[in-house]
């Protein structure tokens, strides 16, 4: 299903926060300025200097959900969000490589993850990532419980409500401040490049300038 979508140029989907900040110089390379800041402004959707590009200002998770239908043509999404989305009707054309960090698992001080691991016993796990965390369980041969949360996953370990966490990671500061421990990577995790696939077909003149910009922009 598209949606009808009366805007005639592109709307690119953004969060606010870190892929907004990281995402400004990749829109300069493609001639693109924003006429205000989301962090400043209400608007949810955002003129710029250019009359056929106009941005709309989501939820970082609801990014795939408004490309898959047309509402956006193009967008930037974590690889977190896109594996728990899974990416149908999206096209991946570029790792953007920007608001980068780590999907793992932590563990309150004390608890002895190996030893949990080697006796095969069920753990409960908590995570906003629960399609990564299935996977990531499975894949190792262990039955867990995982219950799904919404944020402040450190939290969870911390009074009971599971044995360990996968969560993202990026200085390591909100794992240290709540006494938990990495102990294992899950995967690396970078920001790509989102585009409708129908969009790409009907708006290739204006789309393929943009998505050309972003990759030479792109930070190895
Ligand atoms: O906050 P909201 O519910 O609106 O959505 P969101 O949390 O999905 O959005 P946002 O803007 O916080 O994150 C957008 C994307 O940035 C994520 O989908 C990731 O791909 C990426 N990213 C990069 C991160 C981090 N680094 C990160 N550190 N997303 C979240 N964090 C959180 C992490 O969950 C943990 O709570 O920051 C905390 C850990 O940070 P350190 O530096 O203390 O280790
Ligand atoms: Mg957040």
């Amino acid at each position: 299903m598209t949606v009808s979508n009366t805007f005639n140029g592109i709307t690119l989907a953004l969060s606010k926060g870190r892929i907004f900040e990281e995402t400004l110089p990749l829109l300069a390379a493609a001639g693109i300025e924003p006429a205000e800041s989301p962090e400043s402004s209400r608007k949810l959707i955002i003129e710029t200097n250019r009359a056929d590009v106009r941005l709309v200002i989501i939820r970082a998770s609801d990014t795939p959900t408004y490309v898959q239908y047309g509402a956006a043509d193009l967008g930037i999404a974590g690889k977190d969000v896109l594996i728990e989305h899974g990416g149908t009707g999206l096209y991946q054309p570029v790792d953007l490589n920007i608001a980068k960090c780590r999907m793992s698992v932590a563990v309150p001080a004390g608890f002895d993850y190996e030893a949990a691991v080697q006796r095969g016993g069920r753990i409960r796990v908590a995570s906003k990532y629960v399609r990564i965390a299935r996977e990531h369980f499975a894949a190792k041969g262990m039955h867990v419980d995982l219950i799904k949360l919404y944020g402040s996953m450190e939290l969870a370990p911390l009074v009971g409500l599971a044995d360990v966490i996968v969560d993202l990671v990026s200085t390591g500061g909100t794992l240290r401040a709540n006494k938990l421990q990495e102990v294992e990577e899950i995967m690396q995790i970078s920001s790509r490049l989102v585009v409708n696939q129908a969009a790409l077909k009907m708006k290739r003149e204006l789309l393929q300038p943009v998505i050309e910009a972003f990759a030479g922009a792109v930070k190895s």
